[in-house]
């Protein structure tokens, strides 16, 4: 079901009353609830806002762009389900992660403003980039639960700059690439889409803080460095902590190794074809998957610059990334 006429023209009215951006190689945005939404993507935020009903044992995967999301979604869908499936059999081996954690805004609410998500499996494991003061009453008021994912976003801006530059390349509203620069100052001036990248992290960083039953915060550098530790971690917080018959069993390091980047970029479906629906090849979420990569790709002034905007932005929240 597409949107009433009516509707399109609310979509309209709102877009022309709030602040724009355009940039080559990136969407057009409008400052839509202090973040820069994608105008395209504003009608599929609105009609998720007015019409998903939270349920309890939802799970939510939460990010900003560029931050682990694919990572996490196939942590969250391998520890879940893992009563049903194994590594031997898990639909991790042939639907790209995108596919098994649908994204709110990106596919559920696409060009079906009412879309009834109750035929979905429980546990229903969900996805979204929204920041968390735009996300809907009900997901705050139910129990259900969110995993947040971020990154140090010296990385980030350089996954995000390589993303979009071949993002361009097949969507309609680009008008040419950026170059790192260019792309480095948008991302400083806070405009990449679902950005300012300090206010999305703050936001989950302080519901973590205050309530850490509803949001669990993990860092990309810190699962790298202890993986198996975050797995257990994830798991006792989605209520289903690994036995000590599975510890012993070796089905910590097991899920561990299937969702690593290494094989998760190996998979032939990972490999070619785009998601369903979508310009993006799903080759476009394996890159290098490293920590530290900005080495290469930035220069001593880019750092100093995006490090003094972390100190004032997210630092005095406590919230930082280690130095490498
Ligand atoms: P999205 O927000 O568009 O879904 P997301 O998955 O958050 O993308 O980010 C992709 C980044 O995660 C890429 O980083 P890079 O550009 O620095 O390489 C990608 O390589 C990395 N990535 C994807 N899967 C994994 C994984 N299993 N382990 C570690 N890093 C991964």
């Amino acid at each position: 079901m597409g949107m009433g006429e009516g509707e399109q023209q609310a979509i309209d009215e709102l877009i022309a009353s709030l602040p724009q951006e355009k940039v080559p190689s990136l969407p057009p945005c409008c400052l839509f609830q202090n973040f820069w939404c994608p105008m395209y993507l504003l009608p599929n935020v609105v009609a998720f806002q007015r019409h998903f009903k939270a349920k309890d044992k939802d799970l939510i995967v939460a990010s900003d762009q560029k931050s682990g999301t694919t990572w996490l979604m196939a942590i969250a869908f391998s520890i879940v389900k893992r009563s049903r499936f194994d590594v031997s059999n898990t639909p991790l081996l042939t639907s790209s992660p995108h596919e098994l954690i649908p994204r709110f805004e990106l596919d559920l609410f696409v060009n079906n403003p009412r879309f009834d998500l109750d035929d979905m499996e429980e546990p229903r494991l969900l996805s979204t980039h929204l920041p968390y003061s735009s996300l809907p009453e009900c997901v705050m008021r139910s129990d259900c639960r969110i995993i947040y994912i971020c990154r140090n976003p010296l990385d980030i801006v350089v996954s995000s700059w390589h993303f979009f530059l071949q993002l361009a390349q097949s969507e309609e509203w680009s008008e040419g690439s950026l170059s790192l620069e260019e792309h480095f100052e948008i991302y400083c001036q806070g405009k990449i889409p679902f950005g300012p990248f300090w206010d999305h992290m703050v936001g989950y960083w302080k519901e973590s803080l205050e309530r850490p039953h509803k949001v669990l915060f993990l860092k990309y550098e810190d699962l790298k460095e202890d993986i198996v530790g975050h797995l257990k971690n994830v798991a006792e917080f989605v209520g289903l902590p690994f036995t000590e018959e599975e510890e012993e069993g070796g089905v910590i390091e097991e899920i561990a190794k299937m969702c690593s980047f290494k094989t998760l970029k190996d998979l032939e479906v990972n490999k070619s074809g785009k998601l369903p629906g979508k310009t993006i090849e799903k080759r476009s979420f394996f890159r290098k998957g490293e920590v530290g990569d900005w080495v290469n790709h930035l220069t001593p002034s880019m750092v100093d610059r995006l490090n003094s905007i972390m100190q004032e932005n997210l630092s005095p929240f406590g919230l930082e990334f280690k130095r490498c």
